[in-house]
Protein backbone atom coordinates (compact mmCIF):
# COMPACT_ATOMS: atom_id res chain seq x y z
CA UNK A 1 0.00 0.00 0.00
CA UNK A 2 2.22 3.02 -1.34
CA UNK A 3 -0.69 4.97 -2.86
CA UNK A 4 -3.30 6.59 -1.08
CA UNK A 5 -6.32 8.04 -2.60
CA UNK A 6 -7.59 10.68 0.18
CA UNK A 7 -11.23 11.22 -1.04
CA UNK A 8 -13.38 13.89 1.15
CA UNK A 9 -16.84 13.39 1.09
CA UNK A 10 -18.51 17.16 2.60
CA UNK A 11 -21.83 15.61 3.52
CA UNK A 12 -24.06 16.64 6.73
CA UNK A 13 -27.23 15.62 5.21
CA UNK A 14 -27.19 12.57 6.91
CA UNK A 15 -26.93 14.13 10.10
CA UNK A 16 -29.00 16.96 9.32
CA UNK A 17 -26.86 18.72 11.54
CA UNK A 18 -24.68 21.77 9.99
CA UNK A 19 -20.86 21.46 10.30
CA UNK A 20 -20.29 18.11 9.96
CA UNK A 21 -19.73 18.75 6.07
CA UNK A 22 -16.36 20.82 6.71
CA UNK A 23 -14.77 17.53 8.48
CA UNK A 24 -12.74 16.40 5.25
CA UNK A 25 -11.30 20.41 5.38
CA UNK A 26 -10.75 20.62 9.02
CA UNK A 27 -8.71 17.43 8.77
CA UNK A 28 -6.81 18.77 5.69
CA UNK A 29 -6.14 21.78 7.70
CA UNK A 30 -5.02 19.76 10.70
CA UNK A 31 -2.17 18.16 8.41
CA UNK A 32 -3.36 14.39 7.16
CA UNK A 33 -1.45 14.62 3.76
CA UNK A 34 2.13 16.31 5.10
CA UNK A 35 1.48 13.37 7.57
CA UNK A 36 1.35 10.63 5.29
CA UNK A 37 3.59 12.21 3.08
CA UNK A 38 6.16 11.85 6.22
CA UNK A 39 5.66 8.15 6.23
CA UNK A 40 6.78 7.79 2.57
CA UNK A 41 3.59 7.51 1.18
CA UNK A 42 2.79 8.92 -2.15
CA UNK A 43 -0.74 11.06 -1.76
CA UNK A 44 -3.47 11.91 -4.26
CA UNK A 45 -5.75 14.52 -3.20
CA UNK A 46 -9.24 13.21 -5.24
CA UNK A 47 -11.78 16.32 -5.35
CA UNK A 48 -14.35 16.38 -3.41
CA UNK A 49 -17.17 14.58 -3.92
CA UNK A 50 -19.81 16.88 -4.96
CA UNK A 51 -23.09 16.47 -2.47
CA UNK A 52 -26.13 17.52 -4.08
CA UNK A 53 -28.02 20.71 -2.33
CA UNK A 54 -31.80 19.90 -1.24
CA UNK A 55 -33.05 23.48 -1.85
CA UNK A 56 -31.62 23.37 -5.54
CA UNK A 57 -34.68 21.02 -6.49
CA UNK A 58 -37.52 23.09 -7.98
CA UNK A 59 -40.21 20.42 -9.20
CA UNK A 60 -42.45 21.44 -6.07
CA UNK A 61 -43.43 17.49 -6.19
CA UNK A 62 -39.99 16.92 -5.71
CA UNK A 63 -39.05 19.11 -3.67
CA UNK A 64 -42.19 17.96 -1.07
CA UNK A 65 -41.17 14.37 -1.13
CA UNK A 66 -37.48 15.20 -0.90
CA UNK A 67 -37.74 17.27 2.72
CA UNK A 68 -41.25 16.92 3.63
CA UNK A 69 -40.91 14.81 7.21
CA UNK A 70 -44.15 14.51 7.36
CA UNK A 71 -44.64 12.66 3.75
CA UNK A 72 -40.41 11.28 4.41
CA UNK A 73 -39.27 10.05 7.65
CA UNK A 74 -36.06 9.79 6.76
CA UNK A 75 -34.24 12.90 5.52
CA UNK A 76 -32.01 13.01 2.35
CA UNK A 77 -32.60 9.57 0.91
CA UNK A 78 -32.13 10.71 -2.27
CA UNK A 79 -29.06 13.30 -1.38
CA UNK A 80 -27.39 10.15 0.25
CA UNK A 81 -28.35 7.41 -2.34
CA UNK A 82 -26.48 10.21 -4.98
CA UNK A 83 -23.37 10.77 -2.42
CA UNK A 84 -23.24 6.99 -2.07
CA UNK A 85 -23.17 5.84 -5.40
CA UNK A 86 -20.35 8.48 -6.33
CA UNK A 87 -18.45 7.24 -3.23
CA UNK A 88 -18.61 3.49 -4.14
CA UNK A 89 -17.34 4.09 -7.45
CA UNK A 90 -14.39 6.02 -6.13
CA UNK A 91 -14.11 3.81 -3.79
CA UNK A 92 -14.07 0.61 -5.90
CA UNK A 93 -11.63 2.24 -8.86
CA UNK A 94 -9.41 3.25 -6.35
CA UNK A 95 -8.83 -0.13 -4.98
CA UNK A 96 -8.69 -1.70 -8.51
CA UNK A 97 -6.04 0.75 -9.24
CA UNK A 98 -3.94 -0.41 -6.38
CA UNK A 99 -4.58 2.52 -4.72
CA UNK A 100 -5.50 2.77 -0.87
CA UNK A 101 -9.18 4.46 -0.38
CA UNK A 102 -8.82 6.80 3.05
CA UNK A 103 -12.27 8.38 3.22
CA UNK A 104 -12.76 11.61 5.17
CA UNK A 105 -16.58 12.37 6.20
CA UNK A 106 -18.95 13.83 6.46
CA UNK A 107 -21.41 12.18 8.75
CA UNK A 108 -21.46 9.06 8.94
CA UNK A 109 -24.66 8.01 6.23
CA UNK A 110 -21.26 7.90 3.97
CA UNK A 111 -20.47 4.45 4.74
CA UNK A 112 -23.29 3.17 2.61
CA UNK A 113 -20.99 4.23 -0.16
CA UNK A 114 -17.40 3.29 1.28
CA UNK A 115 -19.29 -0.37 2.14
CA UNK A 116 -20.46 -1.05 -0.97
CA UNK A 117 -17.81 0.15 -3.03
CA UNK A 118 -15.13 -1.34 -1.07
CA UNK A 119 -17.00 -4.25 -1.23
CA UNK A 120 -17.28 -4.99 -5.08
CA UNK A 121 -13.52 -4.41 -5.31
CA UNK A 122 -12.60 -6.71 -2.50
CA UNK A 123 -13.95 -9.82 -0.19
CA UNK A 124 -14.05 -7.67 3.26
CA UNK A 125 -14.81 -7.49 6.59
CA UNK A 126 -15.70 -4.74 8.75
CA UNK A 127 -14.89 -3.17 12.43
CA UNK A 128 -17.03 -0.21 13.30
CA UNK A 129 -15.48 2.09 15.97
CA UNK A 130 -18.46 3.79 17.35
CA UNK A 131 -20.87 4.95 20.25
CA UNK A 132 -24.08 4.02 17.86
CA UNK A 133 -24.84 0.90 16.45
CA UNK A 134 -26.12 2.96 13.25
CA UNK A 135 -28.41 0.21 12.70
CA UNK A 136 -32.03 2.06 12.42
CA UNK A 137 -33.91 1.59 9.15
CA UNK A 138 -36.45 4.60 7.36
CA UNK A 139 -39.12 2.62 10.34
CA UNK A 140 -37.26 2.44 13.17
CA UNK A 141 -35.71 5.97 13.62
CA UNK A 142 -37.15 8.69 15.62
CA UNK A 143 -34.27 10.87 14.13
CA UNK A 144 -34.63 10.90 10.32
CA UNK A 145 -31.01 11.28 10.07
CA UNK A 146 -29.78 8.35 7.47
CA UNK A 147 -26.17 8.93 9.71
CA UNK A 148 -27.86 6.26 12.57
CA UNK A 149 -28.58 3.82 9.66
CA UNK A 150 -25.76 2.67 7.29
CA UNK A 151 -25.13 -0.75 8.90
CA UNK A 152 -28.48 -1.22 8.73
CA UNK A 153 -28.67 -0.17 5.13
CA UNK A 154 -25.52 -1.85 3.98
CA UNK A 155 -26.73 -5.37 5.66
CA UNK A 156 -30.25 -5.01 3.99
CA UNK A 157 -31.72 -5.25 7.73
CA UNK A 158 -35.39 -4.75 7.98
CA UNK A 159 -36.82 -2.44 5.06
CA UNK A 160 -33.60 -1.91 3.51
CA UNK A 161 -33.96 -5.92 1.85
CA UNK A 162 -36.51 -4.09 -0.05
CA UNK A 163 -35.45 -4.01 -4.24
CA UNK A 164 -35.51 0.11 -3.69
CA UNK A 165 -32.70 0.14 -1.64
CA UNK A 166 -30.60 -2.23 -3.92
CA UNK A 167 -28.46 0.60 -4.52
CA UNK A 168 -27.40 0.82 -0.39
CA UNK A 169 -26.52 -2.94 0.15
CA UNK A 170 -22.89 -3.89 0.09
CA UNK A 171 -23.92 -6.91 -1.41
CA UNK A 172 -20.69 -8.92 -0.11
CA UNK A 173 -20.13 -7.92 3.50
CA UNK A 174 -21.74 -10.68 5.22
CA UNK A 175 -23.01 -9.64 9.63
CA UNK A 176 -20.84 -12.63 10.98
CA UNK A 177 -17.74 -10.36 9.49
CA UNK A 178 -18.76 -7.25 11.15
CA UNK A 179 -17.81 -5.90 14.24
CA UNK A 180 -18.81 -3.12 16.35
CA UNK A 181 -16.58 -1.72 18.85
CA UNK A 182 -17.15 0.67 21.58
CA UNK A 183 -21.05 0.72 21.63
CA UNK A 184 -22.82 3.07 24.39
CA UNK A 185 -26.11 4.33 22.33
CA UNK A 186 -28.38 1.80 21.23
CA UNK A 187 -32.08 2.98 20.56
CA UNK A 188 -34.58 0.54 21.44
CA UNK A 189 -36.21 0.28 18.13
CA UNK A 190 -32.40 -0.98 16.74
CA UNK A 191 -31.59 -3.07 19.57
CA UNK A 192 -33.39 -6.70 18.37
CA UNK A 193 -32.09 -5.69 15.19
CA UNK A 194 -28.43 -5.66 16.29
CA UNK A 195 -29.24 -8.85 18.25
CA UNK A 196 -30.48 -10.75 15.54
CA UNK A 197 -27.85 -9.82 12.95
CA UNK A 198 -24.83 -12.12 13.81
CA UNK A 199 -22.59 -8.79 14.62
CA UNK A 200 -20.64 -8.88 16.79
CA UNK A 201 -21.01 -6.22 19.57
CA UNK A 202 -18.49 -5.00 22.21
CA UNK A 203 -19.69 -2.34 24.22
CA UNK A 204 -17.77 0.14 26.16
CA UNK A 205 -18.06 -2.55 29.12
CA UNK A 206 -16.82 -4.86 27.40
CA UNK A 207 -13.73 -2.75 26.98
CA UNK A 208 -13.70 -1.78 30.25
CA UNK A 209 -14.27 -5.64 31.41
CA UNK A 210 -12.17 -7.05 28.77
CA UNK A 211 -9.41 -4.47 27.81
CA UNK A 212 -9.03 -2.29 24.70
CA UNK A 213 -5.81 -4.96 23.85
CA UNK A 214 -8.19 -8.26 24.05
CA UNK A 215 -11.34 -6.41 22.58
CA UNK A 216 -9.75 -5.41 19.14
CA UNK A 217 -7.66 -8.60 19.11
CA UNK A 218 -10.92 -10.20 19.02
CA UNK A 219 -12.38 -8.19 16.21
CA UNK A 220 -9.80 -8.52 13.95
CA UNK A 221 -9.68 -12.06 13.91
CA UNK A 222 -13.58 -12.11 13.82
CA UNK A 223 -13.67 -9.18 11.12
CA UNK A 224 -11.09 -10.85 8.27
CA UNK A 225 -11.26 -14.51 8.76
CA UNK A 226 -11.65 -15.97 5.40
CA UNK A 227 -11.94 -12.79 3.54
CA UNK A 228 -9.33 -10.84 1.74
CA UNK A 229 -9.59 -8.17 4.30
CA UNK A 230 -10.92 -5.64 6.34
CA UNK A 231 -12.69 -2.27 6.03
CA UNK A 232 -12.16 0.16 9.34
CA UNK A 233 -15.05 2.94 9.75
CA UNK A 234 -14.06 5.20 12.38
CA UNK A 235 -16.74 7.41 13.89
CA UNK A 236 -15.30 9.86 15.99
CA UNK A 237 -17.69 9.54 18.54
CA UNK A 238 -16.02 6.28 19.93
CA UNK A 239 -14.22 8.58 21.43
CA UNK A 240 -14.98 10.50 24.66
CA UNK A 241 -16.52 14.11 24.07
CA UNK A 242 -14.02 15.11 26.73
CA UNK A 243 -11.19 14.50 24.46
CA UNK A 244 -13.03 14.72 20.71
CA UNK A 245 -15.52 17.20 21.46
CA UNK A 246 -16.36 18.10 17.39
CA UNK A 247 -18.85 15.62 17.08
CA UNK A 248 -22.47 15.41 16.06
CA UNK A 249 -23.83 13.32 18.45
CA UNK A 250 -21.78 13.27 21.18
CA UNK A 251 -21.97 10.40 24.19
CA UNK A 252 -20.80 10.36 27.77
CA UNK A 253 -18.34 7.57 28.70
CA UNK A 254 -16.32 7.30 25.28
CA UNK A 255 -12.49 5.64 24.71
CA UNK A 256 -9.80 7.01 26.03
CA UNK A 257 -7.54 8.62 23.34
CA UNK A 258 -4.83 5.82 24.12
CA UNK A 259 -7.55 3.26 23.89
CA UNK A 260 -8.38 4.59 20.19
CA UNK A 261 -4.73 4.89 19.42
CA UNK A 262 -3.84 1.50 20.51
CA UNK A 263 -6.85 -0.08 18.11
CA UNK A 264 -5.40 1.55 15.80
CA UNK A 265 -1.70 0.29 16.29
CA UNK A 266 -3.08 -3.32 16.58
CA UNK A 267 -5.08 -2.87 12.91
CA UNK A 268 -1.54 -1.19 11.49
CA UNK A 269 0.46 -4.31 13.10
CA UNK A 270 -2.12 -7.20 11.71
CA UNK A 271 -1.79 -5.03 8.36
CA UNK A 272 2.51 -5.27 8.55
CA UNK A 273 1.47 -8.85 8.86
CA UNK A 274 -1.23 -9.70 6.86
CA UNK A 275 -1.80 -7.23 4.83
CA UNK A 276 -5.36 -6.92 5.78
CA UNK A 277 -6.53 -3.58 5.71
CA UNK A 278 -8.38 -2.78 2.52
CA UNK A 279 -9.66 0.99 3.26
CA UNK A 280 -10.49 3.04 6.06
CA UNK A 281 -12.88 6.04 6.61
CA UNK A 282 -13.06 9.20 9.46
CA UNK A 283 -16.13 10.40 9.92
CA UNK A 284 -18.38 12.38 12.08
CA UNK A 285 -15.77 15.39 12.49
CA UNK A 286 -17.82 18.62 13.21
CA UNK A 287 -15.70 21.68 13.57
CA UNK A 288 -18.45 23.85 14.27
CA UNK A 289 -18.88 21.99 17.96
CA UNK A 290 -14.97 21.17 17.78
CA UNK A 291 -12.54 23.15 20.02
CA UNK A 292 -9.19 23.97 18.23
CA UNK A 293 -9.27 21.67 15.80
CA UNK A 294 -8.36 18.32 18.09
CA UNK A 295 -11.04 16.09 17.12
CA UNK A 296 -9.34 16.37 13.42
CA UNK A 297 -6.24 16.79 14.87
CA UNK A 298 -6.95 13.34 16.65
CA UNK A 299 -8.79 11.98 13.10
CA UNK A 300 -5.19 12.79 11.37
CA UNK A 301 -3.04 11.06 14.43
CA UNK A 302 -5.22 8.01 13.81
CA UNK A 303 -5.36 7.98 10.73
CA UNK A 304 -1.20 7.42 10.66
CA UNK A 305 -1.12 5.36 12.95
CA UNK A 306 -3.32 2.74 11.42
CA UNK A 307 -1.38 3.51 7.85
CA UNK A 308 2.16 2.45 10.11
CA UNK A 309 3.38 5.24 11.91
CA UNK A 310 6.33 3.51 13.70
CA UNK A 311 6.99 4.52 17.42
CA UNK A 312 10.25 2.50 17.21
N1 LIG B 1 -29.43 6.22 17.02
C1 LIG B 1 -29.64 7.66 16.81
C2 LIG B 1 -30.38 7.89 15.49
O1 LIG B 1 -30.58 6.91 14.77
O2 LIG B 1 -30.71 9.02 15.20
C3 LIG B 1 -28.31 8.40 16.80
C4 LIG B 1 -27.44 8.01 15.64
C5 LIG B 1 -26.09 8.71 15.66
C6 LIG B 1 -25.28 8.24 14.47
C7 LIG B 1 -23.87 8.68 14.61
C8 LIG B 1 -23.03 8.54 13.45
O3 LIG B 1 -23.00 7.64 14.69
MN1 LIG C 1 -3.83 7.58 -8.86
MN1 LIG D 1 -21.75 6.18 13.39
MN1 LIG E 1 -21.62 7.50 16.31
Amino acid sequence: MSHIRIIGVPMDLGADRRGVDMGPSAIRAAGLSERLDDLGYDCEEASDLVVPNPEEVTDPEERKSRTDLDQKKTKYLPEVEEVSTQLADEAEEAIQENEFPLILGGDHSIAIGSLSGTSRAANVGVIWFDAHSDFNTPKTTSSGNVHGMPLAAALGVGEFEKPEYEWARAAGIVPERVVLVGLRSVDDTERDAVKQSNVTTFTMADIDEQGIENVVDQALKIASKNVDGIHVSFDLDWIDPTVAPGVGTPVRGGATFREARYALEAVAEANDRDSILRSLEFVEVNPILDRENRTATIAVELAETALGRKLL
